[in-house]
């Protein structure tokens, strides 16, 4: 049988971030996050989870890191809880947070991976947000001391960093759609959002440079695959405005320093407040661009959707049906996403931050989980990021999303995404057939034909 080989210094790796694990969400100084404060009010989580206590990944490191280990990747990308570091977002630093980000990197480094650090997996402190959060530029400079705190800290030591996950998704379901902490509904506040959030970007790559530390750095955006539903006027230009808010909002300005005109124009008094000098600092040299993936779609012009008078349809492959966070699945969106993004921005040097699967894991009775429907998604969507590098995509990475079955925001533990399923109960950890799949993968550098 045929291997389709992956460049040979490929990085597979698997990802996590701190609210969805940790728990420890009070011990050792830790202040009170948005995530803390949000899923404490009653309804906002289902079954009203938290994460208090998570996969307490906290007091389990080691297990952890070791599973990662026997998985044979070369790369463990996880995020820092801000408010561990500074749990009143400002002042000194916390040293037992910065003990445990620094026996983590150690142990990570000890197995052999490479340390991926995400700043700011969602997981806000409190104290900002109370006079403002995102959309306070005074967020931006809080944002900047906290990441020169942990460079220093870890510069030393990690190889890939990354400054914001998925700005989109701080930006729009937090103070947008107020599905997500702190469950504000106000898209001023939330286009505002947007520009702070990439300034703190361009601001952290430069402190960055300036102590030039031996890794790389960059930011990782959420992007879907999406294609006109039909080729009218209403749906080629909803089409644009649904690309211009997800895709060209976020990447233009790191490679062209502007924001996308015709949006900025669409939304008129709601379009956030720029200051002279801000867009050249954005526009920093970034070593690569994070992608996470999961769904695909046809956008639609729909009158009474919402200010961008769009709506999608899922876009789904013959028999692949959907995960159960309900996301379609459609291998392709992702080759055609990640060739599309190349040829856009001039072949800039990609990772998949983030790609997988919720489904409905069953542990058997005897103590096995036969998630063969995670491995055929994996397959299919492994083949296309391979289809892709033989376009041309300058593709350095895959994370698997995720480790270990953990909280997924505002659906709790309903659902799970993990190599490793975790018994809540017991805290007992129990690798999936598709753990043993992935390893398979890893080893061969390649998928089998
Ligand atoms: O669990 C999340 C992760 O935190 C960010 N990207 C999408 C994942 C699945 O919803």
């Amino acid at each position: 049988m045929g291997i389709k080989q992956f460049p040979k210094d490929f990085i597979w790796g698997v990802a996590t971030s701190a609210y969805q694990i940790e728990g420890a969400w009070n011990e050792d100084g830790k202040g009170e996050s948005t995530w803390d404060h949000f899923t404490h009010q009653p309804h906002r989580i289902i079954n009203n989870d938290t994460g208090d206590v998570a996969c307490d990944h906290y007091h389990r490191m080691p297990e952890d890191v070791q599973l990662i280990k026997n998985l044979g990747v070369n790369s463990y990308r996880f995020s820092v809880a801000w408010p561990r570091i500074l749990p009143d977002g400002k002042g000194k630093a916390n040293d037992k947070g910065l003990d445990f980000y620094d026996r983590l990197v150690d142990e990570v480094l000890k197995a052999g991976l490479q340390p991926n650090l995400t700043l700011n997996h969602w997981d806000l402190p409190q104290a900002l947000e109370e006079k403002g959060g995102w959309s306070n530029r005074d967020t931006v400079d809080r944002f900047v001391e906290y990441a020169d705190i942990m460079f220093k800290r870890l510069g030393d030591r990690v190889d890939i960093w990354a400054t914001h996950n998925e700005p989109w998704v701080i930006a729009f379901l937090n103070y947008g759609q107020g599905m997500f902490a702190p469950g504000i509904s106000d898209y001023s506040r939330a286009y505002q959002a947007v520009h702070h959030l990439m300034l703190s970007h361009g601001k952290a790559v430069q402190v960055f440079r300036q102590g030039a530390y031996r890794g790389q750095i960059g930011i990782v955006v959420n992007l879907s695959w999406f294609e006109p539903a039909t080729d009218h006027e209403q749906d080629l230009a909803a089409y644009r405005r649904a690309i211009m808010n997800q895709e060209s909002l976020f990447i233009d300005p790191l490679y062209k320093g502007c924001y996308p005109a015709e949006l900025i124009e669409w939304l008129g008094p709601m379009a956030p407040r720029v200051e002279p000098g801000d867009m050249e600092i954005i526009q920093q040299p970034i070593d690569y661009l994070g992608i996470n993936h999961y769904s695909s779609a046809r956008i639609v012009y729909q009158h009474h959707s919402n200010f961008l008078k769009f709506g999608s349809l899922d876009l789904i492959e013959p028999g692949m049906g959907h995960t159960s966070m309900g996301w379609g699945i459609y291998p392709d969106g992702l080759r055609k996403l990640l060739i599309d993004i190349s040829k856009k921005y001039n072949y800039p040097p990609l990772m998949i931050a983030e790609n997988g699967c919720a489904m409905p894991d069953q542990l058997t009775a005897a103590g096995k989980v036969n998630d063969n429907r995670r491995i055929s998604y994996l397959q299919h969507y492994l083949n296309a990021a391979y289809q892709a590098i033989q376009a041309g995509v300058n593709l350095k990475a895959y994370y698997q999303w995720s480790l270990m079955d953990n909280f997924e925001w505002s659906s709790g533990y309903s659902q799970r995404f993990g190599l490793v399923y975790v018994d809540y109960a017991t805290q007992k950890r129990t690798p999936k057939k598709s753990y043993n799949w992935y390893r398979k993968v890893v080893k061969n550098n390649g998928l089998e034909e």
